[in-house]
C-alpha cells in the first residue's frame, strides 16, 4: 500500500509517557506513577539539585573553553532531567557507559565536576575511578560504547551461569561494590544519541542483546539534533519503535520531564532484571546550547528555536512543580544557587593547574606494548613538525 492511500503512519504512533506538563502540573498514569510515586519531595529537590550543578559547570566549562582553557566542551543545557533522573533510576551496581554530553549522569553517580575536566583539556583520557563508580570512559566514536555494553551485558550473563555452576560469584566492575546499596542482580545502561540510532553498530547491539537475553538499557537522549542534521533527517518512525523490530520492548517518554524519565527507567530496570529485557527508552529532550563550542547553530537552526524549545526547559518545569507543590521557596533555590558556586569554585583552578598532554603521550598509549605502527605514526608526526621549522 502507498503512503499516497494510508496516509497515516502505518505502524502507530506510540505513547509518549509524561506525568508532569510544561507548567508543572502532574497527571496520574495506570502504569508509571507507582514508580514516580517513590521519589519523595527530598528526592526531587536533590536532583533539581544535580541538575543545577551539571548546568552550572557546563557554563563555566564553555566560558574555560572560550578562553582557550580547553580543547572543546560539549554542553549538555536542556537535557538535565533525561541525563539526572535516569542515572538515579539505577542501582549502584549497575554499569553505565556513557556518551560524551552525559555530565548530568555522571554528577548523579558522584563524579566530581574535576574529575570531567580531563578529556576536554587534553590533560588525561580518564578523569574518575570507573570500577568506583561502575561509570565507563566517556566514548566519542559514535555508538562504540554500544557494542561494549551489550558485550559487557552478555558478560554478566555468563557470570551468572559460572557462579551457578560452580557457587563462585564472579566480581569486578559493576559487580559488587558497595554492599549497602548493591542489587543482587547488576545490570547495564548505555547512553547514546538520536544520531548515533544510524549507526550499524547500534543494530548490531541490539541484535545480539536480543538474541543473548542481555540485562542492557538502551538510552537514547533524542535531542533532535546529530550536529547539524535534524532528528526529521535520522528516522521516519520514534526510535521507540525500532525496539519491535528486534523483538524487545521500547518506550517513548517525555524526556523533560524528570518524574515520567524517572519512573519509565525505574520499571525498565525491573524488567531487565527479571530476565525479560534488553529495554529501549527514547527520551524526547532539546539540545538548548550548540553541539560543542567548535559549532554555530545558527547556521542551520531556525531562529525562533529558543521560543519553541525554551518553555520546555527542565529545570523551568521542576522549578514550578516545586514551587507550585510547596515543596521548595525562594530560600531552596538561593541555597541552590551558592551550593552550585561552591562545588565548580574548584573547577577553573584545578583545570588551570593541570598540564595538557603532549601530542606523542596519546601514541604512548594506544597499545600496551611497543607496536611498529604507532612508531611509524611516531615518525611521521615528527617529519610533519619538522616541516614547521625556519630555516
Ligand atoms: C563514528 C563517528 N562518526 C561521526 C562522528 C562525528 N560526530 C560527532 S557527534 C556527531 C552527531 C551525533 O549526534 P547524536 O548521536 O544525536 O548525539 P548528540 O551529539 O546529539 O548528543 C557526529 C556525526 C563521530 N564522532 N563518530
Ligand atoms: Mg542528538
Amino acid at each position: 500500500m502507498s503512503q499516497t492511500q494510508n496516509p497515516t503512519n502505518p505502524w502507530g504512533t506510540p505513547e509518549r509517557i509524561q506525568l508532569m506538563n510544561e507548567a508543572g502540573e502532574t497527571t496520574p498514569h495506570t502504569s508509571f506513577s507507582a514508580y514516580a510515586d517513590e521519589l519523595t519531595g527530598e528526592d526531587l529537590k536533590d536532583m533539581y539539585r544535580t541538575m543545577a550543578l551539571t548546568r552550572r559547570f557546563c557554563d563555566e566549562m564553555t566560558s574555560l573553553q572560550r578562553q582557550g582553557q580547553l580543547a572543546l566542551w560539549v554542553p549538555s543545557r536542556g537535557q538535565e532531567a533525561a541525563q539526572v533522573a535516569s542515572a538515579r533510576a539505577l542501582a549502584a551496581n549497575d554499569y553505565i557507559f556513557p556518551s560524551y554530553r552525559d555530565h548530568g549522569v555522571l554528577l548523579e553517580r558522584g563524579i566530581t565536576p574535576e574529575e570531567i575536566t580531563p578529556l576536554f583539556r587534553g590533560s588525561g583520557t580518564l578523569g574518575w575511578d570507573a570500577k568506583k563508580h561502575n561509570v565507563h570512559s566517556y566514548t566519542l566514536v559514535l555508538a562504540a560504547q554500544v557494542l561494549h555494553a551489550t558485550g559487557y551485558a552478555m558478560g554478566l550473563n555468563l557470570d551468572a551461569e559460572i557462579q551457578a555452576e560452580t557457587g563462585q560469584a564472579q566480581t569486578g566492575q559493576g559487580q559488587g561494590t558497595d554492599p549497602e546499596q548493591d542489587v543482587e542482580k547488576p545490570a547495564v545502561a548505555v547512553y547514546f544519541g538520536d544520531g548515533s540510532t544510524t549507526e550499524g553498530d547500534v543494530h548490531e547491539s541490539m541484535v545480539f542483546a536480543a538474541s543473548y537475553n542481555a540485562p542492557v538499557l538502551f538510552f537514547v537522549q533524542n535531542n533532535h539534533w546529530a550536529i547539524s542534521v535534524p532528528f526529521s533527517v535520522q528516522s521516519r518512525v520514534p526510535i521507540s519503535t525500532r525496539a519491535a523490530g528486534y523483538g524487545f520492548e521500547g518506550l517513548r517518554v517525555d524526556g523533560n520531564d524528570v518524574l515520567a524519565v524517572y519512573a519509565a527507567t525505574r520499571y525498565a530496570m525491573d524488567k531487565i532484571r527479571a530476565g525479560e529485557g534488553p529495554v529501549l527508552i527514547e527520551a524526547e529532550t532539546y539540545r538548548l546550547g550548540p553541539h560543542t563550542t567548535a559549532d554555530d547553530p545558527t547556521k542551520y537552526r531556525p531562529e525562533d528555536h529558543g521560543a519553541t524549545y525554551e518553555p520546555l526547559d527542565p529545570m523551568v518545569r521542576l522549578e514550578a512543580y516545586l514551587r507550585s507543590t510547596g515543596q521548595a521557596d525562594d530560600a531552596f533555590f538561593d541555597e541552590v544557587t551558592a551550593y552550585t558556586k561552591e562545588q565548580v569554585k574548584g573547577v577553573r583552578s584545578y583545570v588551570l593547574a593541570s598540564e595538557p598532554d603532549t601530542f606523542e603521550t596519546y601514541l604512548d598509549r594506544a597499545y600496551a606494548t611497543p607496536h611498529q605502527q604507532v612508531e611509524d605514526d611516531r615518525a611521521f608526526y615528527r617529519a610533519y613538525n619538522d616541516g614547521f621549522e625556519e630555516d
